[in-house]
């Protein structure tokens, strides 16, 4: 199967992205044709520094290469590098009604925020569409906060095909059950995000090890003292039961069986060596990167994705009225 997916560059990549994107990834790798992408184009849609944008695009390319993305299996790529992906959101952009973009969730959350909101924030979703129309993609990897993202795409692409003829291939998202949304450590009810000005609301994959034990020593907990799953009842609980089941790999069954007799202390201590056990080897891969190795895996990565990119945009410009 053909499947897409990407990250913003920006620095905090933590424990939410890795579990429900990033790992989903690396597994998905085997058996499929997998493009993972570095959207740089979308992370201008809120205002950046230059210096700090280029430091994070490259950040972002080293974490997902330590993460276990494999350039021999995957094509891994900096979304500017394909204009296609501009030209695509463009015209898709002409066939977006108004309200849906306004309508989208993450815009009023991030429009909320701002002082100043720029248009390209609001058509973040049709060039996000474009990034994965343009691949024929069918699969879509994500956490659960891009759902709505998705259904958009989906959308945009029967309208299309509905209006100019059979041109796009209908994707799916993909989401982990168990990590599909990872919790602030601080406030359980709200989702762990890059952006939360508090650094102990997430476990960031550069955390040293002591940071790393002491965020989860300050996690909060729910009242009693067992170790029993219930998001509702228990959210703080299920969250870090859900954090080390998607460490492990395991199901929350499991976690949960296994630490039925320890105290939230103990518990925490687990899970603490079980992402240390996972981050700091990837640490080590991270500080071995060489950045001119990193920036040859990259200009492959975007003749790969611009030779692909370029016979969909063909047909759409075509289709369109575009003279080619
Ligand atoms: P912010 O947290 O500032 O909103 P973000 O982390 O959502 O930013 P991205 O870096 O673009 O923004 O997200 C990359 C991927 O990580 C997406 O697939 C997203 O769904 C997933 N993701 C982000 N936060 C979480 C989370 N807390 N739990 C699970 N998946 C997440
Ligand atoms: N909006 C996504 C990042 C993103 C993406 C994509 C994810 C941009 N284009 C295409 C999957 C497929 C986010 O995580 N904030």
């Amino acid at each position: 199967m053909r499947v897409f997916s990407g990250l913003q560059p920006s620095g905090n990549v933590h424990i939410g992205n890795y579990l429900g994107a990033i790992k989903q990834w690396v597994g998905l790798q085997r058996g499929n044709d997998a493009l993972y992408c570095i959207v740089d184009v979308h992370a201008i849609t809120i205002p950046q520094d230059p210096k700090e944008l280029r430091r994070a695009t490259l950040e972002t390319a080293k974490t997902y290469l330590a993460a276990g993305v494999d350039p021999q299996k995957s094509t891994i790529f900096i979304q500017s590098h394909v204009p296609a992906h501009a030209e695509l959101g463009w015209i898709l952009s002409t066939l977006t009604p108004l309200g849906e973009l306004e309508r989208m969730t993450q815009f009023k959350e991030k429009r909320s925020k701002r002082d100043a909101v720029y248009a390209g924030l609001l058509n973040y979703p049709t060039l996000m569409a474009a990034d994965i129309l343009l691949y024929q993609t069918e699969l879509v990897p994500v956490g659960d906060d891009q759902l709505q993202h998705i259904e958009l795409t989906r959308s945009l692409a029967e309208r299309f095909n509905n209006r100019f003829g059979k041109t796009f291939i209908i994707p799916q998202a993909r989401v982990n059950k168990t990590t599909a949304r990872i919790m602030s450590l601080a406030h359980p009810g709200d989702k762990m995000s890059k952006s939360d000005p508090n650094d102990k609301t997430r476990i960031n994959l550069l955390d040293p090890e002591d940071v790393i034990r002491a965020k989860i020593k300050s996690a909060v907990t729910d009242s009693g003292n067992e170790i029993v799953y219930g998001p509702t009842a228990k959210p703080a609980i299920s969250n870090l039961i859900n954090i080390f089941a998607g460490v492990m790999g395991k199901p929350v069954e499991w976690i949960t069986r296994e630490s039925k007799e320890l105290t939230y202390s103990e518990f925490k201590n687990n899970l603490a060596d079980a992402v240390v056990q996972e981050l700091i080897p990837f640490q080590q891969r991270f500080n071995d990167l060489k950045e001119k190795d990193v920036l040859s895996v990259l200009q492959a990565g975007a003749q790969k994705a611009a030779e692909l990119a370029s016979s969909t945009l063909k047909d759409v410009k075509k289709k369109i009225g575009f003279v080619l």
